[in-house]
């Protein structure tokens, strides 16, 4: 349901509200909150001293460690995405008559402008960003006022933004299955790039999983727009019945369905009711691979009509990926070497890795935060043809490997980040991919994640 900022500041003002998860998302909401005269307490499982004194700084109720769950009697509760709604604690306060939402829920309830909403296996962070990088050029181009907001799953929560935004504007978010779960607001156009067996460790099953992508079409109404891949049974199967506009994009030729864009031969195109426009040349993309003009074609689906042919050939022509994540920087020597510098934990790696099919020539280590790095052993071991490591967990290691058996020529530690780089390139020949893929957080030697990153593209462009 949407509703105006008026009304939620009346409705929230004096309420309690139980922030359950002090992450990212649950933070973002605290100075709203207060703000407006909620009586604020934070939950959190994991004890944290620090945050704790800081919260209470700011005159806010902290409920941390293993009973953080006790006494859940507030009127209102924002659960963190990774936390399911069924934990008892919060399934009987709910019964009891709390009322269960999130930060992305209240969001979307509230946003005065159009709400374009990615989500899907694979695919989304990128198709998110061509949304968002495809509406900024347009707006660039045309002088069109109104900014674009991109956040979500993907890393920004935009809640702290609600007061600045106009009905001008634009936002675009990338939802989880986490976040969807159990979600009941209405956004005006929805992407399902596709649907895949993840976080089944999580979802109870498969069928739990699909139901819930599907709640971002949930609320749609005959002026909403709704993307869906052709390819992917799933999502194939979420057209029949839909109230939305429904727009099907494929690899594979034309698909059924009165609106749809695909690729034929080399040339991507749009049908409208049989009506059919060339969109683009696959030559025209930079990003590599078949998943990018996927991810193309959807983006371009959802703003078919509302954006130039100009804005959509200058974001394919120059847009690179998104920054730091798998990000490849170029090719030289025949050697292909990929940016992914965000990666500061061993699951993010083994996500970038688990991307390529070849194996690769892996630069690791930094920080050491302390958390377990056995994850990296077997992973490494199937897709890295050679190890070169550096900074704190680069000694960790490169100890667990040579334990584990894994050949010692293939495998090499250097104290600092520009070694560590020269040896992976030494390391490379023709063909090879390097990539860096830390698993670790960058603050032993940068700044931040972003800075290492950029250094390693200063690396590469001076090879
Ligand atoms: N916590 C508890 N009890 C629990 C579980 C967690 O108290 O049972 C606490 C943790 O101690 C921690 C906090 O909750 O302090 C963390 O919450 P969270 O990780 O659920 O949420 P955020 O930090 O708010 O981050 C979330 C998304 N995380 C998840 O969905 C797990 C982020 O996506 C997202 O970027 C962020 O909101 C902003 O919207 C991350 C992700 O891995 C990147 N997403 C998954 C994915 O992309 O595959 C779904």
């Amino acid at each position: 349901m949407k509703y105006g900022f008026e009304q939620f500041a009346k409705y929230i003002e004096g309420k309690s509200v139980a922030l359950i998860g002090a992450g990212v998302s649950n933070m973002a909401a605290v100075e709203l909150l207060s703000s407006l005269g909620a009586r604020i307490t934070v939950r959190d499982k994991k004890e944290d001293a620090k945050k704790e004194a800081e919260l209470s700084e700011k005159g806010i109720k902290t409920v941390f460690g293993e009973n953080y769950l006790e006494n859940l009697t507030e009127d209102v509760l924002l659960k963190s995405p990774g936390i399911r709604p069924d934990v008892p604690e919060i399934a009987a306060a709910e019964a009891r008559g709390s009322v269960l939402t999130s930060e992305m829920e209240i969001f979307l309830s509230l946003c005065p402008c159009k709400v374009y909403a990615i989500t899907g296996s694979d695919g989304k962070t990128t198709t998110t960003t061509l949304v968002s990088e495809i509406l900024k050029k347009e707006r660039e181009l045309t002088g069109k006022g109104g900014k674009v907001y991109l956040g979500g799953n993907i890393g920004t929560p935009l809640l702290p933004f609600i007061r600045e935004m106009t009905a001008d504007d634009a936002a675009v978010v990338e939802l989880s299955s986490f976040q969807l779960f159990a979600m009941s607001a209405k956004v005006d156009t929805a992407i399902v790039t596709n649907v895949t067996p993840n976080h089944l460790n999580w979802h109870i099953d498969m069928q739990e999983y699909i139901d819930s992508k599907a709640k971002i079409f949930e609320h749609q109404t005959a002026e909403s727009r709704l993307v869906l891949n052709a390819e992917n049974e799933v999502t194939r199967g979420f057209a029949a019945g839909r109230e939305a506009e429904v727009t099907m994009f494929s690899s594979a030729g034309k698909p059924e369905g009165a609106r749809s864009i695909f690729l034929e031969g080399e040339e991507i195109f749009y049908n409208e009711c049989g009506k059919l426009s060339r969109v683009l040349c696959r030559d025209d993309i930079k990003l590599p691979g078949m998943h990018n003009v996927e991810n193309y074609m959807a983006a371009i689906a959802a703003l078919w009509g509302e954006v130039s042919e100009e804005a959509i050939l200058g974001v394919a022509r120059n847009f690179g990926g998104v920054a730091h994540r798998i990000e490849l920087v170029r090719t030289a020597g025949g050697v292909k070497y990929y940016n992914s510098s965000i990666d500061t934990s061993p699951t993010r790696t083994e996500a970038a890795l688990r991307s390529f099919k070849e194996k690769l020539i892996v630069m690791v280590g930094g920080y050491d935060k302390n958390i377990p790095l056995e994850p990296l052993v077997p992973l490494l071991h199937k897709h890295a043809k050679f190890v070169s490591a550096t900074g704190a967990t680069g000694e960790k290691i490169v100890a667990l490997l040579l334990d584990s058996g894994y050949p010692c020529d293939k495998i090499v530690y250097t104290r600092d980040f520009e070694g560590a780089f020269r040896e992976a390139v030494k390391a490379a020949g023709e063909g090879d991919t390097v990539i860096l893929s830390p698993a670790s957080a960058s603050f032993d030697a940068f700044k931040n994640f972003e800075e290492r990153g950029n250094r390693f593209k200063e690396l590469v462009n001076a090879l």
